[in-house]
């Protein structure tokens, strides 16, 4: 069992400072301690090239497309090569928009499973984004929509079709995002769902909707835990997951023994307090990864 762990820290898909240095919280966590500690051989790879937005000026009004184009370029053959080196890629973000990477990436050679965890949809395209930021359109990239630089990310197409993809987690979506989420059909258990049925209800529905697809691949945004208790992520949205459903969700992902690659992004450690919110981060990979309490 070998994981490669892959840096990106990007900050180009949102207005916030900070998620940029997600990698080094995650390190200074000690991620690959703890993931050794289970047994697993652990190489990390170091981070990605990443250009600052300082530099970037020009691409402002473009909200960096071009530059997170290049960089979510980069992040698919980083995943394409861990694949076919026999590695768990896990791609330490950095905002959300390296998904379109990673999870572009990981499906090159076969479809995959995605398990999107997120208080967000990401499922905006440029024409329905109050904010124009490209970490709230991902999802939708991935599906085939938006801008046609991400959409033919990597290979031509679609990168997952509407079955291969649950969400979990979901409170907050834009007008125009949740009109085209609900048209979408796409699997989603919202906070609701997850208040009225109870969290070991909805992660083992989850991962039975995706039993057609061999490998599994997570996509978590920080942000789907509740601010009160991961304060150090971008754009918080109040009444999120506990650290208990969401070490439950980990612990019933990691039953299927499907996992095959994981995203952990949008952690900003300079709105955290002593770095809580990697350690917490890491303490939910562990558990995806298979630690258990007994
Ligand atoms: C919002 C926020 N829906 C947008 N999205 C976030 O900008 O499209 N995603 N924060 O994680
Ligand atoms: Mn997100
Ligand atoms: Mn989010
Ligand atoms: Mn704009």
């Amino acid at each position: 069992k070998k994981v490669r762990i892959i840096g990106v820290p990007v900050d180009l898909g949102q207005a916030q400072r900070g998620v940029d240095l997600g990698p080094g919280a995650l390190r200074y966590a000690g991620i690959a301690d703890r993931l050794s500690g289970l047994g697993y051989q652990v190489e990390d790879q170091g981070n990605l090239d990443v250009p600052v937005r300082d530099v970037l000026g020009g691409e402002r009004e473009m909200h960096y497309l071009p530059s997170i184009r290049r960089v979510c370029d980069a992040v698919y053959q980083a995943g394409r090569r861990a694949v076919e080196d026999g590695f768990l890629p896990l791609f330490m973000g950095g905002d959300h928009s390296m998904a379109l990477g990673s999870i572009g990436g990981v499906t090159h050679h076969e479809p995959v499973g995605v398990i999107w965890i997120d208080a967000h949809g990401d499922f905006n395209t440029p024409q329905t984004s109050p904010s124009g930021n490209i970490h709230g359109m991902v999802l939708a990239a991935l599906m085939g929509q938006g801008f046609p630089e991400l959409v033919q990310l990597g290979r031509i197409g679609p990168k997952l079709q509407v079955s291969d993809v649950v969400m979990i987690g979901i409170r907050e979506l834009d007008p125009q995002e949740r009109q085209r989420l609900k048209e979408s059909g796409i699997a989603t258990y919202t906070m609701r769902e997850i208040d009225e049925r109870g969290m070991g209800t909805v992660a083992r529905e989850a991962v039975e909707r995706l039993e057609h697809v061999s490998r599994l691949h997570v996509s978590l945004d920080l942000d789907a835990l509740d601010p009160l208790e991961v304060p150090g992520v971008g754009t918080t949205s109040p009444g999120g997951l506990t650290y208990r459903e969401a070490q439950l969700l980990m612990e019933i992902i990691a039953d299927s023994r499907r996992l095959a690659s994981l995203d952990i992004v949008e952690i900003n450690p300079i709105l955290d307090q002593r770095n809580q919110t990697a350690k917490i981060a890491v303490e939910l990979a562990a558990s995806l990864l298979g630690s258990r309490i007994l």
